[in-house]
């Protein structure tokens, strides 16, 4: 028997991009484990990627090409061959763009975070087809914009530099089951003395775990930013060296945060005075006293109308108390810009030989696969490539995107692992490589390694990369360019610049070699200014913003749909609903692993005792969750982890495998944020009912 031990990397969309090792015997992948010398991963890898050979080898993988013989959604199929795949793909794709390339739309996201696998190949393929251009927005958009307009792009605090810290605010994430790794240098911190904070309407695994727990209304976070800066301000808890030499802006800051008293902050976030006070005193304190207070900000916050502008105010606040200074300071979003990633050479976007194809947000492809053609639009979507993606269960207004797949003259080829809801809506059904089964390479946006991939077994059954399907189909449509004949290999090589002193003459072959390697980055990256803004400083006042419509001074936005901003809708729809992902899922991936689902149990709905109680609804019952948008059916937890007036229905669910075949983006909304044009998945209202009991039949 032959063992070998390959080093790989987690592809899933979450910050912490663990090394893991897989044992291989014979070919067949037997384990995989956390690499125990990688500095974050150490060792540990989450339960759900534990079950990753599982998931590899699982019996429902699709394993052939296949055509759709029944109805669209039905998940009736047939098997065919690649090449009659490729020739039909390949048929429609030109007779489509003979008329108008636009009419033709990828559709992806982060089924893999590779470079590779994620978008290169395939880019490089829609590119010289001119197909609509995808705008990747639903999940990071707006608090990456509100980021960058402040600090200028996302790089932050070092991940291994919080367990120094003496204050931790988790800010709108669940890191336990999100950012396990973070949770991990988090208890760490608390262990030598740290005092963690969760900022978050829910009392989610994390914040049951924190010292305190301030449980804001949903999409108020901005609120609670200029509250805290009120009081840094009246209580001269200012590091004014740091904001003199190192921001702009600040005496607009000033006039506006002092509109922000503490009892007005208090009844918009629905908290009290003395958790505004007290917690920026806190922040403030920590750092005149030398010590680090970091803020680890998540993406719980961006989900609604004023999205990035929360975001943007509080990465406003390590400037003010000149948090900055220390390695175990200031705050992380994302450390994805850290990395010198060569986009150009990976995705070409000078095949577009000067065409500039017009731009479908992913997030609005309810409405858009709706769409006729007209001036303002365009030509109508007549085919999907979706890929990386599972849009029938994590888009909004679910209720709109099945109509839109519905149609009998939209042409859809699905490349997955599964039969996703997405997949039943395939004419053209292809089967794609798992993790373990291709190369890639990957930065990280929670870490600051740059990580290799090899591949630890052959495919399974016919299945093949994302890059070799666009390869075929690239050779099929007649196109010549060198580029799409590079080897998965060749595109890795070129995934870092090398000449970037930030990685450290990255080489591909000696990255396959070791793993992973750090990024040259230094320990506190503003301790002496250098923000990546225009200005060069952090930009309390943003000349970009107001170039951009925005106000240009930190300010709060409310939500599209609370009972404070929209009184007339919370007459009829009076719960504020938010759907943040369960811990044994990754988005809407893992949801067919058995062991896993049987962990999440069913869908279930997390409602406080009094709303519970005013509806007739008992801890176990059925409850049915509606608005204007749709509706879903989830078991009612009956629990004052839900604070009064909210609602929390843990996700990404498969619609097939819940008792009613809909989920909670039934009544999610297809609304964009106030910048970075994002879902606002958590600005949701809706009512809650007493739902007949499932039958036998129907338990699930
Ligand atoms: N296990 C698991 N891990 C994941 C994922 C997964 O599906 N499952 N998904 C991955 C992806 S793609 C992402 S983007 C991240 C997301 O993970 P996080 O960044 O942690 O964000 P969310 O899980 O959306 O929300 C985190 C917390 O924010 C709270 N929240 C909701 N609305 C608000 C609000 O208005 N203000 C504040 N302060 N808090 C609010 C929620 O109650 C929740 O507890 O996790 C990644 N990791
Ligand atoms: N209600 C609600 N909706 C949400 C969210 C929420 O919190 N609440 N979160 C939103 C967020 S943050 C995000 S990021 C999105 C996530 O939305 P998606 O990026 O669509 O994520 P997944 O649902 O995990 O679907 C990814 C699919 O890619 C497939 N896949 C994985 N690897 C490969 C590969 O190598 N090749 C191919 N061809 N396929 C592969 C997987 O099998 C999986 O079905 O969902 C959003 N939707
Ligand atoms: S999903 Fe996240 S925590 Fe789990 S193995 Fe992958 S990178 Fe690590
Ligand atoms: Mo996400």
């Amino acid at each position: 028997m032959t063992i070998t031990h390959v080093r790989a990397t987690c592809p899933h969309d979450c910050p912490d991009t663990c090394a893991i090792l897989v044992k291989v015997e014979d070919g067949v992948a037997k384990e995989v484990k956390g690499d125990p010398e990688h500095p974050t991963t150490a060792g540990v890898l989450c339960t759900k990627v534990s079950r990753y050979v599982d998931r590899t080898y699982h019996p429902d993988r699709v394993l052939y090409p296949m055509r759709r013989v029944g109805r669209k959604g039905e998940g009736k199929f047939e098997r065919i061959s690649w090449d009659e795949a490729l020739d039909t793909i390949a048929g429609r794709l030109k007779d489509i763009g003979a008329r108008d390339p636009q009419a033709i739309l990828p559709y992806s996201y982060c089924g893999t975070m590779g470079l590779v696998q994620g978008e290169s190949m395939s880019l490089r393929f829609f590119n010289k087809l001119g197909a609509s251009l995808l705008d990747r927005t639903i999940c990071a958009t707006a608090g990456a914009t509100g980021y960058r307009y402040t600090i200028g792009s996302s790089i932050g605090t070092d991940l291994e530099e919080f367990q120094d810290a003496k204050l931790i605010l988790i800010w709108g994430g669940n890191p336990i089951a999100s950012n396990l790794h973070f949770w991990m240098r988090a208890q760490e911190a608390k262990r030598r003395g740290a005092t963690l904070i969760a900022i978050d309407p829910y009392r989610s695994l994390t914040a049951e775990k924190c010292h305190q727990h301030i449980a804001l209304l949903p999409g108020t976070d901005a609120a609670l930013a200029l509250g805290m800066m009120h009081v840094l301000i009246t209580e001269d808890l200012l590091d004014h060296d740091y904001i003199e030499q190192h921001t702009l802006g600040f005496e607009p800051l000033k006039a506006r945060a002092l509109e922000w008293t503490p009892e007005r902050t208090a009844d918009t976030c629905g908290i009290t005075v003395d958790e505004v006070v007290n917690l920026a005193r806190l922040y403030g304190q920590t750092v005149k006293n030398g010590d680090a207070a970091a803020i680890r900000i998540n993406y719980g916050i961006q989900r609604v109308r004023g999205g990035g502008m929360a975001v943007r105010n509080i990465a406003c606040l390590p400037a003010l108390v000149g948090a900055w200074r220390l390695p175990a300071g200031g705050i992380q979003l994302s450390t994805s810009a850290s990395f010198p990633t060569n986009r150009p050479a990976l995705q070409r976007p000078d095949l577009l030989a000067g065409r500039t194809p017009r731009t479908i947000n992913m997030t609005t492809i309810g409405d858009d696969l709706l769409r006729e053609a007209s001036p303002g639009f365009g030509p109508k979507i007549e085919a999907v490539i979706v890929y990386n993606a599972n849009p029938l269960a994590i888009a909004p207004d679910s209720r709109k995107v099945q109509q839109g797949f519905e149609r009998e003259d939209l042409f859809t080829v699905v490349l997955e692992h599964f039969h996703t809801d997405s997949a039943d809506y395939a004419d053209i059904l292809l089967p794609a490589t798992t993790q373990l089964e291709h190369v890639d390479a990957h930065l990280a946006y929670g870490h600051l390694y740059m990580m290799a991939n090899n591949a630890a077994i052959a495919p399974v059954g016919e299945s093949k990369p994302n890059t070799e399907f666009f390869r075929l189909l690239a050779a099929r449509m007649g196109y010549d360019d060198p580029c799409f004949l590079e080897s998965d290999d060749e595109i890795a090589a070129q995934a870092f610049n090398k000449n970037d002193a930030r990685a450290i003459h990255f080489d591909w072959e000696s990255l396959k070699r070791s793993g992973w390697k750090k990024l040259n980055m230094p320990a506190a990256p503003f301790a002496e200014g250098g923000f990546t803004t225009p200005s060069g400083k952090c930009e309390f006042f943003s000349e970009s913003m107001l170039a951009d419509g925005l106000d240009p001074v930190p300010t709060y936005i409310p939500p599209y749909e609370s009972v404070a901003s929209n009184p007339v809708l919370a007459e009829k729809y009076p719960l504020a609903m938010i759907s943040p992902p369960a811990r044994n899922f990754l988005n809407s991936t893992f949801v067919n692993v058995k062991s896993l689902r049987a962990t999440e149990g069913e869908p279930h709905l997390d409602i406080h005792p009094d709303d519970a109680a005013a509806r007739g609804i008992a801890h176990g019952d059925m409850a049915r969750i509606f608005n204007d948008r749709g509706s879903f059916i989830a078991r009612a937890r009956v629990t004052d982890k839900a604070r009064a007036g909210l609602v929390v229905g843990l996700s990404i669910w498969w619609k097939k495998l819940a008792s009613d075949g809909k989920n909670a983006n039934e009544v999610t909304s297809q609304r964009l944020t106030d910048m970075g044009r994002a879902p606002t998945f958590y600005d949701t209202l809706v009512q809650v009912e007493r739902a007949a009991p499932l039958t036998r039949d129907e338990t699930i």
